[in-house]
């Protein structure tokens, strides 16, 4: 009912007044500029710490409040951080305020450049942080953007040979485990049984890659039998990798959020060649570490799975990574890098881009907008396009060295 609800609603408010992300030159120019290094901490430190700054300042620019959550690792001699940029909804400091995030990991495996994994996430993230905040509109409840750290980890500590940190998702470990019930607490986000108002969080992770080719798209047997209809019909496209994958738990509350990215995404006339799977999962009991890397390998490979382990919703965007055609080879591996980053790859992230940006002013209800810039409005409101215009002679240029 909640879930059918909100799919009418959406569709409304996305037809008839869309926040446009004003095209793909600025994503192209964030992706290879800032997120084309390899950003682990063996490997360049200054990289790292260039995104670091970089995602700081863009938050600044912004007018988001950024928030750090440092925290330690196993190596004393690497202390990880994730960033939050906090903009404050007009229920903010109350239980009625329903914050919702959006989230991606900004570092990187040691052995690639991670343009792909996961350049492409946290692009989409501060373009989408950009655009919603670039409107003049006010939103009901809060949006934050979480850029976090060692989603990656998995490399041994060369002196104790052990896991380098909490081997994997560590960042989001962090966030879900530590600093969100605090910040939950301080910003009085729980009802009155002391759960949080959360309405969860979207985790993007490796979203550029797409390939329009006949069997560019393994579909690996094993969860056929959770998703039988999403299988009939990429096998009926012929296997091919065109699509964005959007998972989340049937029956839970990050439902809506799937409804809401989904519907944003067939609200767009662009790209249509371009397709979004649904992959509703079954939701799993007392769900542990070890049950979901064991069982559910493929469909917990990211930070989503803390937000589960945590009691928190949350749902998972990606292209699918090493199942889809370059990046089966690519994956974690040094052509994940700006070859990738293609005129066709640029507009699928561009397309997802838009979804979220869509879903997310739906879900946080924005209200006013005020602010007019050089381009035209959208039809039926009077919010208006972000100016398409900005960056893009830079960018054209950036283009053409390639
Ligand atoms: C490290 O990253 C910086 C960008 O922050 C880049 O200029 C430099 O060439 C990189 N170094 C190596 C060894 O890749
Ligand atoms: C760990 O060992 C690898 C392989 O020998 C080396 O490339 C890397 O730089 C070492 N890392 C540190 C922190 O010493
Ligand atoms: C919560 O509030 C305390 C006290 O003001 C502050 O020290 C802490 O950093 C805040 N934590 C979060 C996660 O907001
Ligand atoms: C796309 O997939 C096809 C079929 O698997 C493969 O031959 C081709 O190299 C892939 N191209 C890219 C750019 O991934
Ligand atoms: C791709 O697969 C579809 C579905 O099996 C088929 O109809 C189509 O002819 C194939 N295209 C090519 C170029 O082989
Ligand atoms: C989950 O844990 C609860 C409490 O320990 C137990 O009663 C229940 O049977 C468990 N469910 C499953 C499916 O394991
Ligand atoms: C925001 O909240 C106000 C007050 O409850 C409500 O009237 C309005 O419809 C909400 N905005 C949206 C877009 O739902
Ligand atoms: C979908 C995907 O590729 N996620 C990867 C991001 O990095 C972690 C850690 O290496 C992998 O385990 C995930 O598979």
């Amino acid at each position: 009912m909640r879930a059918l609800l909100s799919i009418l609603v959406i569709v409304q408010l996305t037809s008839a007044s869309k926040i446009d992300i004003g095209g793909t030159s600025w994503i192209k120019d964030v992706l290879l500029t800032h997120f084309s290094f390899t950003r682990h901490p063996d490997v360049n430190v200054t990289a790292k710490t260039a995104a670091q700054l970089f995602i700081q300042n863009e938050f600044k620019a912004y007018g988001l409040e950024v928030l750090t959550n440092s925290f330690p690792t196993t190596r004393s001699d690497v202390t990880g951080y994730n960033y939050i940029g906090v903009k404050r909804g007009l229920r903010y400091g109350t239980a009625d305020d329903r914050p919702v995030m959006l989230l991606a990991h900004y570092d990187t495996v040691s052995t690639t450049e991670g343009v792909d994994d996961n350049g492409s996430g946290i692009t989409a993230l501060l373009q989408a942080a950009k655009a919603l905040t670039s409107t003049g509109c006010t939103f009901n409840y809060t949006l934050m953007f979480a850029a976090v750290d060692f989603e990656e980890g998995i490399d041994l500590d060369n002196d104790t040979n052990q896991q380098f940190s909490c081997s994997g998702l560590c960042g989001s470990k962090f966030l879900v485990d530590d600093w969100l019930p605090k910040w939950f607490q301080n910003v009085s986000a729980l009802d009155q049984n002391n759960n949080p108002t959360f309405q969860g969080a979207i985790v993007l992770e490796t979203i550029l890659h797409i390939n329009m080719t006949n069997d560019s798209q393994i579909v690996p047997g094993a969860y056929r039998p959770y998703f039988p209809d999403v299988y009939t019909r990429i096998e009926a496209r012929g296997r091919r990798g065109d699509f964005i994958a959007a998972m989340g738990r049937e029956g839970q509350p990050e439902m809506a959020l799937l409804d809401a990215f989904t519907a944003s995404w067939k609200a767009q006339s662009a790209s249509p060649e371009f397709d979004v799977e649904r992959f509703n999962m079954p939701y799993i009991q007392n769900l542990t570490y070890d049950l979901a890397w064991n069982t559910y390998r493929d469909l917990v490979r990211s930070d989503h799975l803390r937000f589960w382990l945590g009691g928190l919703p949350a749902i998972w965007i990606t292209d699918t990574a090493n199942f889809r055609g370059s990046m089966r080879t690519c994956y974690h591996s040094p052509c994940d890098n700006r070859h990738l980053a293609t005129e066709q790859s640029l507009d699928f992230l561009g397309k997802s881009t838009q979804s979220l940006v869509d879903a997310l002013a739906a879900l946080a209800e924005f209200n006013v907008c005020t602010m007019s810039t050089t381009t035209s409005p959208v039809s039926g409101s009077n919010c208006v396009h972000v100016d398409s215009m900005f960056l893009t002679a830079a960018i054209y240029a950036i283009w053409q060295s390639l």
